[in-house]
């Protein structure tokens, strides 16, 4: 017992002083809880789960898209975003469509002034543009292609440090833009006129605590452990 005890203040001792904390969302729970929908109004986007993959779904909602952000990233900062995307089918008569995902985000919608944010938007017809929101106003500091397939899944990792953004999918570096604007602000997910599948968001940097999904596989461990050696 003592010595168990020791174990657990060197793993506590550990959690508090790491420096890169790693922050996962598997949607395996099956809800979207500690997201919230910015912009798109609800009756217009659909964020479900669907086995254990968040499906969004946005539709005729006129100039913009919808996003979750995920609350607990809002003062995040300098971080790698990971994530697994798929398109799957076309919902809008708008265009451009395309999944959106944004960083250094301050969570403003449309109500608020917003939105403020860097963002991608990557197109089903396989445009894909390094953005920027300004207070709703739009900016496409650059643009590139990439060839999407319906139905097939794509690994995104989306570099974040300070006003530099560099954006690899399935490990092939696809485009760098630098814009100091925001510097700071968290992670959203979405699309625009499209239903996109995203999963297995993981998001690791200095000022990122380990939590979301992992933290639950953790305390379910640790809880497991602790009954086993009881
Ligand atoms: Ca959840
Ligand atoms: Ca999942």
């Amino acid at each position: 017992m003592h010595y168990l005890n020791c174990c657990l203040l060197v793993l506590c001792l550990l959690a508090g002083f790491s420096y890169a904390g790693t922050w996962i969302e598997n949607f395996d729970d099956g809800n979207t809880d500690g997201w919230r929908l910015v912009l798109g109004s609800e009756k217009h986007a659909e964020a479900t789960v669907v086995n254990s993959e968040l499906v969004f779904r946005q539709f005729n909602i006129g100039s913009t898209g919808g996003w979750l952000v995920l609350e607990a990233s809002r003062n995040w900062s300098n971080y790698t975003l990971e994530m697994r995307f798929k398109f799957t089918e076309d919902v809008g008569p708008n265009d451009p469509k395309g999944a959106i995902i944004t960083y250094n985000d301050t969570f403003d919608g449309i109500p608020e002034g917003g939105p403020n944010c860097p963002f991608l938007f990557l197109r089903p017809d396989g445009l894909v543009r390094g953005m920027l929101a300004i207070n709703g106003a739009w900016f496409f500091p650059v643009t590139t292609q990439f060839p999407f397939s319906s139905g097939v899944w794509y690994q995104l990792r989306i570099l974040v440090q300070g006003s530099h953004y560099e954006l690899f999918i399935d490990g092939q570096h696809i485009l760098t833009y630098d814009d100091d604007t925001f510097t700071s602000g968290g992670v959203g997910i979405g699309a625009r006129d499209v239903v996109v599948h995203f999963d297995d968001v993981r998001i690791t940097g200095d000022s990122v605590p380990d939590g979301g999904s992992v933290a639950v596989e953790v305390a379910g461990k640790l809880a497991t452990v602790w009954a086993a050696l009881k």
